[in-house]
Order: C-alpha cells, then sequence, then structure tokens
C-alpha cells in the first residue's frame, strides 16, 4: 500500500479531482482502530460535476457496438486480475477481512462480474413479435442514461463491480458512491479504468457520506435509475427519495437468513457449510445464515460439533495469511454486536460460544475492532435476537421437530432474502425450497452463486433482482416498434 496516507479523491470525467469543498474525512483501519488515508467528504457540487461529464460521455458510449463495450470490460477485468494481490490487500486493509478471503472471493468475483457482463451483452437475445398478418412488433432495450449506484462496506469491490458492470455494459453511463468506510478498493478501480482507457465520463466515482453524496444522487432528476445495496433503513430513505421523480431503483437489502438443518443431514458438510455461512467476513455479508435450525434428533450433535469446529477459527490480524476472522469494520457495528450479545441474554439465551471481545491478536491490532465468534442456543424463536438483524459474527441454534413448524420458523422474519437447507431427502428438498420465502434458497451449500440467475431479497430484504438477464433488463428499457403491414 502507499506508504503516505492516500488521499482518496473523485474521480470525474477520467480525472482524480479534488471535492470542491476541499473536505476530507479519514479512513479508518478496522485492525487497528487508527486513520490510515484520507477520503473525500464531497456533496452535491461534485454530484452535479459528475452528472455533466455522465451525460456529456452518454451520446457516444450508448452508440457504441456491444463488442466494442465488451472489450473494454474485458481489459479492466484482465487488468484488476494482473493487480489481484494488490487489491486484496487494499480490501483487507479497508475492511478488516481476512487477506485469503480478499484473495479468494471478493477480487476474483469482481473480476467475474466484468466478464459475466462484457461476455453477456453479446449473447442478449431480442424479441419480436409477430401480429396476425397486420403488424411486426420488434423490442428494443435501450440504455436508460445515468446510472447511480450506491454500495455497502462489506464487499466493496465485489457489489461496487456488480453494478457497475451491467450498467455500463449495455450503454449507461454511470455515477457510483462506494461506502466511506471502505473507498479504497474503488479508487484503485478508477485508476485501473483510466489504464484500460475506458472513455472519460462513462465511469464516475463520487466519495462521501450517504446523507451528502448518496442522497444528491437520489435526488438528481437527471440520474434515473439507482441500483442500492445497504441495510434496509436506508434502502427505505432511498426509495422514498426516487419515488416523486419516478426512477427505477434496485434495492439489495438487509437479511437475517434461516439456515435448516434436518437430521437426514450429511452432517460433515452441514457443519463445515454452517460455520461458513455462520462466520465469513466475520458474519457480515447479508446472506449470513444467522438463524441456524437444527432438527432435534440432530440438535444436541450438531451443536457440539459446531462449537467444536467455530472454536478452531483462528481470530487474528487481518493481514496474516492464517487469519479465519478479522476485524469488524468499525466502532458502531461493534457496539452493535455487543448490544445483541447482551440482549440475548436478557431474552433468555446462552452464551455458548464466544460472547466478548479477545485479547487484541498482537500489538498493531491493540485498538483494532474485533469480535469473538458467538454462539446463542436456548433462545425463543421470535425474539429480537432472532428477528433483527446483527450483522457480526453471531449466530443463535434452535431446535425444531417436524418440517411444517421449522417453515414457519423461517418464515416468521421482516426479511426474505436468503436461506440454505441441508438434508439428502430430494422430494423435502423440493418441498421446503417451495415454501420458503427467501430470494435464494441454497440445498446442501451455500453461497454458491451463478451470475446468471435472478439474485435479490423478498419483503423488507429489497425490490427487484440483479444478476444476469434481469441486471440486463434493470439497466435497460424496452421499447415495443410495431410497423404494420
Ligand atoms: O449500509 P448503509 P451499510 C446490508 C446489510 C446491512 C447493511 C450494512 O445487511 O444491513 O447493508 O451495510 C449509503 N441516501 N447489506 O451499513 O448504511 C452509504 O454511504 C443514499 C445488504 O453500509 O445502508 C453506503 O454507501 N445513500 C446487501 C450505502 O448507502 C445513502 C449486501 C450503504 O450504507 C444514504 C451488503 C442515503 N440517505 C449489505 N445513507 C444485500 N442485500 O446484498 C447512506 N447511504
Amino acid at each position: 500500500m502507499h506508504a503516505e496516507p492516500l488521499q482518496i479523491r473523485n474521480f470525474i470525467d477520467g480525472e482524480f479531482v479534488e471535492p470542491i469543498g476541499g473536505k476530507y474525512v479519514d479512513n479508518i483501519e478496522p485492525a487497528t482502530g487508527k486513520p490510515y488515508s484520507q477520503v473525500a467528504d464531497s456533496d452535491a457540487q461534485d454530484i452535479d460535476l459528475a452528472v455533466a461529464a455522465a451525460e456529456k460521455a452518454f451520446a457516444d458510449w450508448s452508440r457504441k457496438p456491444a463488442a466494442e463495450r465488451s472489450r473494454f470490460l474485458l481489459r479492466i477485468a484482465d487488468l484488476v486480475e494482473r493487480d489481484l494481490e494488490k487489491f486484496a490487500r487494499a480490501e483487507s486493509i479497508d475492511t478488516g477481512k481476512p487477506i485469503s478471503l480478499a484473495r479468494s472471493l471478493d477480487i476474483p468475483r469482481a473480476i467475474a462480474n466484468f466478464r459475466f457482463f462484457a461476455t453477456a451483452i453479446l449473447h442478449a437475445e431480442s424479441e419480436a413479435h409477430i401480429t396476425d398478418n397486420v403488424a411486426f412488433n420488434y423490442t428494443l432495450r435501450q440504455p436508460r442514461g445515468i446510472a447511480g449506484l450506491i454500495s455497502p462496506w462489506n464487499l466493496p469491490l465485489y457489489l461496487l463491480s456488480w453494478k457497475i458492470a451491467p450498467a455500463i455494459a449495455v450503454g449507461n453511463t454511470a455515477i457510483a458512491k462506494p461506502s466511506e468506510l471502505t473507498p479504497t478498493t474503488a479508487y484503485m478501480l478508477c485508476e485501473t479504468c483510466h489504464e484500460a482507457g475506458l472513455p472519460n465520463g462513462v465511469l464516475n466515482v463520487v466519495h462521501g457520506t450517504g446523507p451528502n453524496v448518496g442522497a444528491a444522487i437520489t435526488a438528481h432528476p437527471k440520474i434515473n435509475t439507482i441500483s442500492f445495496t445497504g441495510g434496509t433503513v436506508t434502502g427505505r430513505k432511498v426509495a422514498e427519495a426516487c419515488a416523486p421523480l419516478f426512477k427505477k431503483v434496485s434495492l439489495e437489502l438487509g437479511g437475517k437468513n434461516p439456515n435448516i438443518v434436518f437430521a437426514d443431514a450429511d452432517l460433515d458438510a452441514a457443519i463445515a457449510g454452517s460455520v461458513r455461512s455462520s462466520f465469513a467476513n466475520q458474519g457480515q455479508i447479508c446472506l449470513c445464515g444467522s438463524r441456524v435450525f437444527v432438527e432435534r434428533s440432530a440438535y444436541k450433535g450438531f451443536v457440539e460439533r459446531f462449537i467444536g469446529r467455530t472454536a478452531q477459527l483462528r481470530l487474528d490480524d487481518p493481514l496474516d495469511e492464517k487469519t479465519d476472522q478479522g476485524a469488524i469494520v468499525n466502532k458502531m457495528q461493534l457496539d452493535k454486536i455487543k448490544f445483541y450479545v447482551d440482549l440475548a441474554q436478557k431474552e433468555g439465551g446462552k452464551i455458548a460460544l464466544g460472547g466478548s471481545t479477545p485479547q487484541p491478536p498482537n500489538e498493531r491490532c491493540r485498538e483494532g475492532y474485533f469480535f469473538q465468534p458467538t454462539v446463542i442456543t436456548g433462545l425463543p424463536v421470535s425474539c429480537r435476537t432472532n428477528r433483527e438483524e446483527i450483522f457480526g459474527p453471531v449466530v443463535t441454534i434452535t431446535p425444531f421437530d417436524h418440517e411444517e413448524e421449522v417453515i414457519a420458523y423461517a418464515n416468521d422474519c421482516d426479511y426474505g432474502l436468503a436461506s440454505s437447507v441441508w438434508t439428502q431427502n430430494l422430494s423435502r428438498a423440493h418441498r421446503v425450497a417451495e415454501r420458503i420465502n427467501t430470494g435464494t434458497v441454497w440445498v446442501n451449500c451455500w453461497l454458491l452463486r451463478d451470475l446468471r440467475v435472478p439474485f435479490g431479497g423478498m419483503k423488507q430484504s429489497g425490490v427487484g433482482r440483479e444478476g444476469g438477464e434481469e441486471a440486463l433488463r434493470f439497466f435497460t428499457e424496452p421499447k415495443n416498434v410495431c410497423i404494420a403491414k
């Protein structure tokens, strides 16, 4: 990483520029609790600049042949792959996640996102309809204009690229706002896009806070498409801001995901998969299975083995190659986790493992934000701990007696993002998957992703779907042309 504290500026019209207001805020490293760079604290003036650049670039970019746009995205992917180690290290420092996870999940998935949409646009089908003998109808799917892309801090480059790639692949220009907590890999991506020769103004990245920059994006009349990923509370604000302007909005929000283990499951796989879905990225993935339900006959054995396996997770400095559990992103999230662990005990839960901040892994991390992987048992199903999103390394494990009961438990939730079902009974797998109200149901797996499938949540987990065809449709406007014979 850079020797001197890096100053993260905006990337507008192909150049790195200071925020007009000249303000910066500290970028804190989660593992140390100390500032290690500065990030632009921009506002609506900077969004106006970005809109002018995006508007200017739109005419040419939207008219380029898909094959030409595709080549830019493929070049970006190749350059990110060339610099994978640098991106992984920056992502680990910015987020507190283990460098091994950034290297194996975040950055490879960002590369895959660019490659997937770079090629998807070359094979997109178009529709035509012959109307008896009187007319010929065809559908044009045209880019919508300027897309506003707002992303969270937990999987920064993974989720930002999941929006940038489809938005510009189909011919829009974009204004992206990464989380102010984790701006570094977005900044590096701008350097990469510049090196790839992406035309000026196609991608603009404006750094800053949600109320100053995010709100300016959702309020700007010329940004007519908004793709937001973040918390449900903020998602509601985004929806409220967009509604009066008739913007097209996609919301990927929070989750409180059920992870159901039947007694007939392959328990080795279920335990390994459940430890991963509980604690990957310190439980800071909206898809994490934070509510584990185990069929009573297998419950005792599962809990013992799950705890044994979790206790082996190595909590350490995120930059250590052997680390499994890194730091929590910031003090506010750490305090939120502590609040819910206290609440769980007040609601009758028993801390079966973890439950507090560990000894600092080393001198460097003495003031970092760490929390032990925590397992809570004995809670009532519908208590607050089991209904509210904690977004940290905290899971509850609850026994159930039959299928009907556990489906009711799983669905008794304001969220509906994802779920896992572990069973070797195929009919049961199909039956249960059909009845769980989540946008994704994984059977005998977790976070196994095929980028062609629709991805998103129900209820308070979001509106709309991204991924594959859905993303290409989200970022385009279908126009029907009807030609009379
Ligand atoms: O979200 P926030 P966070 C969820 C996850 C958790 C939360 C954590 O489950 O609930 O997001 O991420 C910007 N107008 N998901 O705390 O605060 C803010 O600056 C416009 C679900 O970051 O909502 C940041 O860039 N923008 C998801 C972004 O919104 C505003 C995957 C998100 O911030 C704004 C990841 C405003 N008024 C996390 N206020 C999924 N479902 O896939 C803030 N922002």
